[in-house]
């Protein structure tokens, strides 16, 4: 068999991402915690994934559910001890499992020591570690103006004022969560030591990177030009996303990176990066380069978003979710750079109800059917707790359930801005329904035990349940049942490394048909190989033409049993893999 790209195993494996406080609660608090992932780690041997992802699980208020950091260096209690951390990666190590974490650094918590200091006054040796302002002035009611008009991520200004000593700190997202200021070496190389190096050197595999593009601020950060007159705060976002010193600041991180961990031994890193052109995204994940192995993209998972406000929905089409889920891996073409392929993770909506049917006739096969497409495609296949089951987003929650803040931050700007009874308020609901980050941050579902489903004992859980549990979609019903989603994410990801070379490695991807509103077609090539894959993404049968009539198709694999791979219809949510010769 031959390869054509740089094979490693980083490439090869899949990644299973965890919500530690949603995953199993292991002594009955209401919480997930380390020693429960601990106690799975059965269950995702047996899935057939290669490594974890799990998110932040370091001492945290938890503004942001622990991407708020308060010590890179201690568990936050709830989840358990140092000791259960280290635990948790000997056992999975035994078990062939890699562990990567998350690394947050584009900022941390207001609790951090570092931030308590850098606050305590203007001359503090760690003052300039963060971006502290004086007020652009003062309003006619003597309130503060911020430095800059950009607006946080999670609603409102991205800067608060601190009475402390009378200036502003930009926070890019919660306002307990104020922003690095990556230009201060002293305050890079603290980072590097206590956020990476520490966890290198007690093993683990590598680093999700988050919000890996946004480390670096435009110089004199500038007011953002007016985009939506009709707030008060505008999107900053070209003034520190992949901003100037983005990539001179990777490359410092992974040389250091490299001196943490034994001769021989290869880590990962999978930088979120989100949105920037093929030149931004090769920069990053050129091996050349050596800054990030692969990263996110973030076109396909923000399709039917308004770019101004993300909760407000947007028409889109089949051709458009094509042409953005390309955007993740067409760029590696011909380079040395590599890609990633996801379709959920903490803060997506569920799936099958984006992208599939999670209506009770097509859940099964559309989730199954988007899991061949993902085991189809070029790059490292990331999975997110629940994908596998094939759960769809929870229904009806009141906002006084919504536990994100991006949630009821932005809630609160639009009753601040545009008030309740508003036409923005009635589309915020409308997209929070489909897009909340809450539908992937439930409970997982072990069994169809009241009321948590296996979760906890008895305890009340942080998050309410999704109530799809009680539907059968859970682990326990889905590892009796041979035909179970489980079953075929299992089967797919055997399917995808038996035929590796073409599914993970292949190259040369061209859409068949782009137009087409039904059918998601392509082909594409190894050395030695070509594939046609076909996806219905309609609940009826569609007919579809092969790219050429003159060659032979051999089916290698589908969502369906038994299917007849001469048939140039598919069914409901059907999607297939051929051989071309
Ligand atoms: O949720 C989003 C995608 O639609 C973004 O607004 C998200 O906040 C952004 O992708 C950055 O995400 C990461 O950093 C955040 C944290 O809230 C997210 O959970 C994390 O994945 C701040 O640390």
């Amino acid at each position: 068999m031959t390869i054509i790209r740089n094979p490693a195993w980083w490439k090869e494996a899949t990644i299973y991402q965890i919500y530690p406080a949603s995953f199993q609660d292991s002594n009955n608090d209401g919480w997930g915690d380390l020693a429960g992932i601990t106690s799975k780690l059965d269950y995702i041997k047996e899935l057939g994934v290669d490594a974890i992802w799990v998110c932040p699980f370091y001492e945290s208020p938890q503004e942001d559910m622990g991407y708020d950091i308060a010590n890179y260096e201690k568990i936050w209690p709830r989840y358990g001890t140092n000791d259960d951390c280290f635990r948790m990666m000997e056992e999975a190590h035994k078990r062939d499992i890699k562990v990567i974490v998350d690394l947050v650094i584009n900022h941390c918590s207001e609790e951090h020591d570092w931030f308590k200091e850098s606050k305590s006054s203007k001359t503090n040796p760690k003052r300039d570690w963060y971006f502290w302002r004086p007020p652009k002035g003062y309003d006619t009611e003597g309130n503060p103006i911020p430095p800059n008009n950009w607006r946080s991520f999670f609603g409102g200004s991205a800067w608060r004022f601190d009475d402390t000593t009378s200036e502003f700190f930009l926070h890019v997202f919660a306002p307990g969560q104020p922003d690095f200021n990556w230009e201060n070496e002293e305050c890079r190389k603290a980072i590097y030591d206590s956020s990476v190096g520490y966890w290198l050197r007690h093993g683990v595999d590598g680093f999700r990177i988050d919000v890996g593009s946004m480390y670096s601020k435009a110089e004199g950060l500038p007011d953002a030009p007016i985009t939506d007159p009709s707030v008060p705060y505008q999107d900053g976002t070209a003034f520190f996303i992949n901003g100037p010193r983005i990539h001179e600041y990777h490359k410092e991180m992974r040389q250091y990176m490299y001196t943490q961990i034994p001769e021989g031994k290869e880590i990962m890193t999978v930088g979120e990066i989100g949105i920037g052109d093929e030149n931004d995204f090769r920069d990053y994940t050129s091996a050349k380069e050596e800054e990030l192995n692969m990263m996110f993209n973030f076109k396909h998972t923000s399709v039917g978003e308004c770019r101004q406000c993300k909760y407000e929905l947007i028409p889109f089409t089949l051709k458009d979710f094509k042409l953005a889920l390309a955007e993740s891996f067409l760029f590696i073409e011909g380079t040395d750079c590599w890609s990633t392929i996801y379709l959920e993770n903490h803060d997506q909506p569920r799936s099958v109800s984006r992208f599939g049917s999670d209506s009770p006739k097509w859940r099964e096969v559309s989730s199954k059917m988007l899991a061949t497409l993902v085991i189809s495609l070029t790059g490292t296949v990331f999975i997110y707790q629940g994908q596998e089951l094939g759960m769809p987003n929870f229904k009806n929650r009141k906002i006084e359930q919504i536990k994100c803040v991006e949630g009821t931050g932005t809630y609160a700007a639009i009753k601040r801005d545009y008030g309740e009874d508003s036409e923005k308020m009635r589309k915020y609901f409308e997209a929070l329904a489909l897009i909340s980050r809450d539908h992937g941050r439930t409970p997982f579902p072990w069994n169809s035990d009241e009321p948590t489903a296996g979760f906890s004992k008895d305890a009340e859980p942080w998050i309410d349940m999704n109530e799809s549990f009680r539907d059968g979609i859970n682990a326990e019903a889905e590892l009796k049942d041979k035909d179970s989603v489980f079953y075929f994410w299992k089967k797919a990801l055997q399917i995808r490394k038996e035929h590796k070379d073409i599914l993970v490695y292949g190259s040369n991807f061209q859409f068949c048909d782009l137009d087409n509103e039904k059918l998601f077609m392509f082909t594409k090539d190894s050395d030695n190989k070509k594939m046609f894959a076909v996806f219905n993404f309609t609940s009826e049968n569609t007919n579809f033409e092969v790219p050429d009539d003159k060659a032979s198709y051999t089916l290698f694999f589908g969502n369906y049993a038994n299917p007849d791979g001469n048939s140039r219809t598919l069914k409901p949510w059907e999607g297939r893999l051929y051989y071309m010769k």
